[in-house]
């Protein structure tokens, strides 16, 4: 019995290892208005990013994710793909934020200033 508490003691750091970490990133991405938000925020959410969450006045998108699951370069494809340009890729495309009236502003703003990228690990995942 104490052998098989000694062993799970040992599995558990490697099985934590093993499942990832839980991080949150904060890059900065081209929108302009409502439509934008969701349309980043929806492109941003594949599977094992827990939360994306960007600021209309900041332009920043707050992403939580999950180490072993997700390739961040796969998020920034996404919003490429979905017409906004972030720091670290540029837009394939037009963006389809359904905001008529701004839309020749929506992700159209290339000025590519680096932000801060913070990085805070969480726990397991
Ligand atoms: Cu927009």
């Amino acid at each position: 019995m104490r052998n098989l508490f000694f062993v799970a003691a040992l599995m558990l750091p490697m099985l934590a290892m093993a499942m990832g970490t839980t991080q949150t990133v904060e890059f900065k991405v081209n929108g302009n208005c409502g439509g934008c938000k969701a349309a980043i925020e929806n492109a941003a959410k594949i599977e094992g990013v827990a939360k994306a969450e960007w600021s209309v006045e900041t332009k920043l998108l707050s992403l939580t994710y999950c180490t072993e699951t997700v390739d961040i370069n796969d998020v920034y494809q996404k919003i490429a793909d979905a017409g906004y340009s972030s720091e670290k890729l540029e837009a394939t495309g037009a963006p389809d934020c359904g905001n008529t009236e701004v839309q020749s502003n929506c992700g159209s703003d290339t000025e590519k200033k680096e932000t801060t990228v913070r990085t805070n690990t969480g726990g397991g995942c």
